[in-house]
């Protein structure tokens, strides 16, 4: 499968397959290319595990370097981008995160340094979220003058809540690994400095590979089928919530204000 990517790594070893989003230069921002290569991972995939022969227990989602899991969305493609293409970008990156997060075996978010935005938003798609000491996760849109186009709105307050989510979002709100704890979005905190990261995660994970994989499979359906409480008129709100913003001066602001580093003035139009 590895032949098909240009920006995802893909390894498996024994029972745990690692699959590293790899454009360090940019924090492993989400472009349309790396959408398109998860698009196409999350399918083939979910087809292969579904082979009762697979040896694949979990899945671990890393970026590369240690400075960031995923900074977000590329903000650059943003610039220039109308309404509509919004709309289906967002729906796309929706449709794709639903592919992982409904995938049939357990996957964990391996976070060092930032999961901003869709890069956070890609984190609370997987099963379990395992932080470095210095992971710090968040949802900065709204200081772009826009807002989680990626599931972000519909599964945030799931995991820790109405009032935190709200907080998180409204405020651009980030957080620490040792706060992250608190709030129940991180699973752990691998932090012995003795050891490589990708090890203590492995470690974490270990007890998970040696369940009976049918009934994990099972727990995983489960609960899963829980997520029809997020029915797909939420979805459809925050594409369309989403894409409006595009067509105004503050978003504008803010995408030029991030690219040429400087502070954005908003003007409420
Ligand atoms: N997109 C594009 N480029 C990025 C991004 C990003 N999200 N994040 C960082 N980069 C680039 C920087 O521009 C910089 O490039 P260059 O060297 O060419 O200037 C390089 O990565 C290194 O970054 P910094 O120099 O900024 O590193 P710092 O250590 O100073 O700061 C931060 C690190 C705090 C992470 C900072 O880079 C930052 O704030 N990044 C943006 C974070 C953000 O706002 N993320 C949310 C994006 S919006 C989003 O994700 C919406 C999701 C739904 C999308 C729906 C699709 C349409």
């Amino acid at each position: 499968m590895q032949e098909l990517f240009e920006h995802l790594i893909w390894e498996v070893e024994g029972n745990i397959a690692l699959l590293t989003i790899n454009r360090p230069e940019v924090l492993n921002a989400l472009n349309a290319d790396v959408l398109k290569e998860l698009d196409l991972w999350s399918t083939k995939i979910r087809s292969e595990l579904e082979q009762s022969n697979n040896p694949i227990r979990c899945i671990i989602l890393q970026g590369s370097g240690a400075k960031a899991f995923v900074a977000g969305a590329d903000i650059k493609e943003f610039k220039g981008k109308v309404k509509i293409e919004a709309q289906s970008i967002s729906s796309r990156g929706q449709r794709i995160f639903k592919q992982i997060e409904q995938l049939p075996v357990p996957t964990v978010a391996l976070i060092e340094g930032y999961a901003l935005g869709g890069g956070a938003e890609l984190a609370i798609a997987c099963d379990f979220r395992l932080a470095a000491p210095n992971a710090i996760i968040g949802f900065p849109e709204v200081k772009l003058g826009l807002i989680p186009g990626f599931g972000g709105t519909v599964r945030l307050p799931q995991l820790i809540g109405y009032a935190k989510a709200m907080e998180w979002m409204t405020t651009a709100k980030t957080v620490s690994a040792y706060q992250g704890i608190d709030v129940g979005i991180f699973n752990a905190i691998l932090d012995n400095e003795n050891e490589d990261i990708l090890d203590q995660a492995k470690k974490w994970i270990a007890p998970l590979c040696s369940m009976a994989p049918l009934a994990v499979k099972s727990i995983i359906f489960a609960m899963k089928s829980q997520q029809s409480l997020y029915t797909p008129e939420l979805f459809e709100k925050e594409v369309e919530l989403f894409a409006k913003l595009f067509e105004t001066y503050d978003f504008e602001e803010g995408v030029n204000a991030f690219i040429e580093k400087r502070k954005p003035e908003f003007q409420n139009k």
